[in-house]
């Protein structure tokens, strides 16, 4: 055991006491020094950014120890009811600058490392991206801790601390290589490890029946190989309020007894494979944005989340309250980021049932009062499901009790709607079929007592389409909840010219109350104010072309319009399009149609999940016309093209700042809410978009006049479906056809024959789910549009200053206050102050 109790010892409170560590330059320049010299054994000589930032991330640390302590104290002291946020992905970037920031010591920290000859920028830019996550859904996670934090809620965020985070991704010859991101490999210093709370999961055996001493049949979960879950805790510091939550992830690994039995029986080489086995379950994040059915390690890896929190709940709670469950349901709620997690229903109510001996209507009743759920998809072939085959492999006593929750939920319904078989049919919660499977968002709808979605449109859409029938029945259970970002990360900490000027003209506040921005209005028809704006902008802008000249070697001008499109590559969100639109312009140039012209720089960047051909393809198209667009001497400085690798969260940072035109073009009634589009929006860039997610609150904060709005709305889109024809679109668009042609002759493929086939057929396909040629024609009339107004130079500037002035509502500070107050309902909590 590597963890033995302490026996004769006791350790002394009143020495053990944390000390306050000094904010300032020199004690962290000390502190700095000791850790880089003594504790890391560094000099002089050592020629690597890695020991600073090591050294300099522990200093740091150190400072978030005591405030983490104390805000633990201060949630146990007083008892309250606390959220849980289960996520399988927590897409955090990089953790320094944010500590820096919320503790209020950039500029000490700075001082202090240049004092030892060191630039804090270069020392930053050693830390790893924490990348566990595939985008929106792991970053507005990420997001909402920061808020919570700074709104000093008691709220701690579960998940998974895989081994390999999202891939590093690298272009060669157009197309995207996955690379493994060990992002682990030099070390983690904001992680500590607590094996102290370990936990044991079980996984396959079987369900068995005996009687208690009261002679109730009851069951139990026997025979099972069992798997270690041991939490590593991160901090999470609010925004200088002496608060830290925690984040906690949990690693697999083996358990002792396991080795040593197979040891005995003298198999090494089986017990090391075992081992393996079982430490596999926390190595990969899978990357795919929408759900990959059916894999078991997956949903392996969704139980051991679901499990290892609920028991760690469960842990905690007995050590205060015993058995005693009556107050669980009121200072408990686990807030579920998609179906991922939604073991937890049937998680929660088997330890309840089995455990601690409760009946199912206790239990039911807990569970119930305890879960919400969030979902961040409306394309139904996203929606997880499980073959029950594969569950009952993995987790039979799940699936019985699955079975169970459906039984009794089907007899509501029946109740409800007496002799609706097929009602009944398409609410329950296992698919019927050849290979039956579990729906596992109707057992998050049925199991939680609220269900929301992430944008008004997207809610609404669910409430209508992809749940009605769960709507029809519990219409109090539907809400929405519009997304947002941190101000901290994105902008505050990623805008520094920006946060000056904003600072110097209304205050600080708004770090902290979003809304403040609305003063900017007064400023916008001010000369000095605008000529500010425009100097902050095209700092950014020049930042932003360093990081692509380097990434992809393509030099960005910064007088140009800088057009950009950053997400997940998906159909859905329509990359195709904006790469139409090149082709377009390239054609235009081409042909010497270049009236009252605006250079432009595209820049388009994203992964792919690995197996998702037509993504892999387009990443391909965008590369290739852009090594025609920028190799042609006609076409100079009037179209460049880049396609930026390995999009990730540091790259976000500086990539928002700098942008003009953000691209928000999903076909509408697609995208749940996008956050990326909120991000842009702080930052001062106008958005080019569809009536889709949070674009159309976001044109509704902005004004009809700041937002460049095309295509077909989402019942439109229904609409069209019914009787769809792409070629007729083309063909009576001469702009289409020369585009079309383009595309279809080879240009950009010169020495590939057919690669971009799949591309046209799509688009030409009457069945195109994504309808990318009906929006074709508004989008080019869009962007011509929007080059208008920005060789408007004052329009351009008042239209970028209103829509930051306007995002007040994208703060997740709003989002949260907007959780709590309608589903959790927890109180603010001060950290304790210890005495003296
Ligand atoms: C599920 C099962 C198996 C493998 C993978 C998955 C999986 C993983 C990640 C399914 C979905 C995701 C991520 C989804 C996601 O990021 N959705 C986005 O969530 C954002 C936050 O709410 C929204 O703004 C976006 O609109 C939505 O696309």
């Amino acid at each position: 055991m590597a963890f033995q109790p302490l026996k004769k010892s006791k350790i002394k409170k009143s020495v053990i006491k944390m000390k306050t560590l000094g904010l300032d330059t020199s004690s962290i320049a000390n502190d700095f020094q000791q850790y880089f010299c003594h504790t890391l054994g560094r000099d002089q000589t050592c020629f690597s950014s890695h020991y600073p930032y090591e050294a300099i991330a522990y200093t740091i640390r150190d400072r978030l120890m005591e405030r983490w302590k104390r805000t633990r104290h201060a949630y146990e002291k007083n008892d309250c009811k606390r959220t849980f946020y289960l996520s399988m992905e927590f897409l955090m970037g990089r953790a320094m600058g944010n500590a820096m920031l919320n503790l209020g010591i950039e500029n000490e920290v700075e001082e202090a490392l240049h004092h030892f000859g060191l630039h804090l920028e270069e020392v930053m830019d050693s830390e790893h991206d924490a990348g566990l996550g595939n985008g929106g859904l792991g970053r507005l996670a990420a997001c909402f801790l920061d808020s919570c934090a700074t709104l000093q809620l008691p709220v701690r965020g579960f998940g998974i601390r895989y081994e390999y985070g999202m891939f590093r991704q690298r272009i060669e010859n157009c197309e995207q290589i996955e690379i493994p991101d060990h992002w682990l490999r030099d070390g983690n210093p904001w992680e500590l490890e607590r094996p102290e709370y370990q936990q044991t999961i079980q996984f396959g055996g079987y369900t068995e029946h005996y009687r208690d001493d009261k002679g109730n049949t009851r069951a139990r979960w026997v025979s099972t190989y069992d798997v270690m879950a041991v939490p590593y805790d991160i901090p999470i510091p609010g925004y200088r309020n002496n608060t830290v939550n925690t984040l906690r992830l949990w690693s697999a690994k083996a358990t002792d007894e396991f080795n040593l039995e197979e040891f005995n029986s003298g198999s090494y080489t089986e017990a090391v494979a075992a081992k393996n086995a079982a430490e596999n379950i926390t190595m990969v994040l899978y990357p795919n944005d929408t759900s990959e059915n059916g894999k078991e390690l997956r949903l392996r890896q969704q139980y051991f989340l679901a499990s290892a929190s609920i028991k760690d709940i469960l842990r905690e709670w007995k050590e205060k309250h015993g058995n005693d469950f009556s107050q669980f349901a009121d200072k408990n709620c686990f807030q579920l980021n998609d179906t991922h997690p939604s073991c937890s229903v049937a998680e929660l109510m088997r330890i309840l049932l089995d455990e601690q001996g409760m009946e199912w209507d206790e239990a039911w009743s807990i569970t119930t009062k305890t879960m919400a759920y969030t979902n961040h998809t409306l394309l139904p072939e996203a929606l997880e499901k499980w073959s029950t085959q594969l569950f009952k492999q993995l987790l039979p006593r799940l699936l019985d009790i699955i079975y169970e929750i459906n039984a009794r939920f089907l007899s509501e319904v029946s109740c409800r709607w007496p002799g609706d078989s097929e009602r009944l049919k398409a609410m329950s919660i296992i698919e019927e079929g050849p290979d039956p499977q579990v729906r596992m968002a109707y057992l998050a709808i049925v199991g939680s007592f609220s269900v929301n979605g992430v944008a008004e449109l997207h809610s609404q859409l669910l409430k209508e389409g992809l749940f009605k029938q769960f709507y029809d029945f519990t219409p109090d259970k539907f809400n929405n909840k519009t997304n947002g970002v941190t101000q901290r990360r994105w902008l505050a900490w990623c805008n520094p010219a920006l946060k000056k000027l904003i600072n110097h003209t209304i205050g600080k506040e708004w770090v902290v109350d979003l809304d403040q921005l609305t003063q900017l209005k007064a400023h916008v028809n001010n000369k000095k104010f605008q000529q500010h704006w425009h100097q902050v902008k095209l700092q950014n802008k020049q930042r932003l072309s360093e990081l692509v000249f380097n990434d992809c070697g393509v030099k960005f001008d910064t007088d140009s319009i800088f057009d950009v499109q950053v997400k997940r590559i998906h159909e859905y969100k329509r990359q195709l399009l904006n790469i139409l639109h090149v082709i377009h312009l390239y054609d235009r140039i081409k042909r010497g149609d270049t009236k009252n012209w605006v250079n432009r720089c595209v820049l388009i960047g994203g992964k792919s999940a690995p197996g998702y051909y037509m993504a892999k393809s387009i990443i391909k198209l965008i590369c290739n016309v852009a090594n025609v667009v920028n190799n042609d001497k006609s076409v100079g400085d009037l179209l460049k093209v880049a396609f930026i690798p390995n999009y990730r969260v540091s790259a976000m940072e500086i990539i928002c700042a700098g942008t003009d035109l953000s691209e928000q073009i999903s076909t509408a009634g697609k995208e749940a809410s996008g956050t990326g589009n909120m991000k842009f929006m702080m930052n001062g860039a106008v958005t080019i978009g569809t009536l889709d997610g949070a674009n159309i609150e976001i044109r509704e904060e902005a004004g009809e006049d700041n937002f460049i709005l095309f295509g077909l709305t989402a019942s439109e889109v229904e609409e069209t479906k019914k009787n769809y024809n792409p070629e007729a679109y083309i063909r009576n668009d001469d702009d289409f056809m020369r585009t079309m042609k383009l595309l279809e002759s080879g240009h950009f493929n010169q020495f590939e024959l057919g690669a971009f086939d799949a591309i046209t057929h799509s688009i030409k396909n009457p069945y195109d789910p994504w309808m990318v040629a009906a929006d074709f024609r508004t989008y080019i009339d869009a962007q011509k549009v929007a080059a208008e107004a920005f060789s408007d130079k004052k329009r351009w500037l008042k239209m970028s200053i209103l829509n930051t002035a306007c995002s007040g509502r994208f703060s997740t500070d709003r989002t949260m206050m907007e959780y709590n107050r309608d589903i959790w309902k927890l109180k603010k909590i001060l950290p304790t102050v210890e005495k003296k």
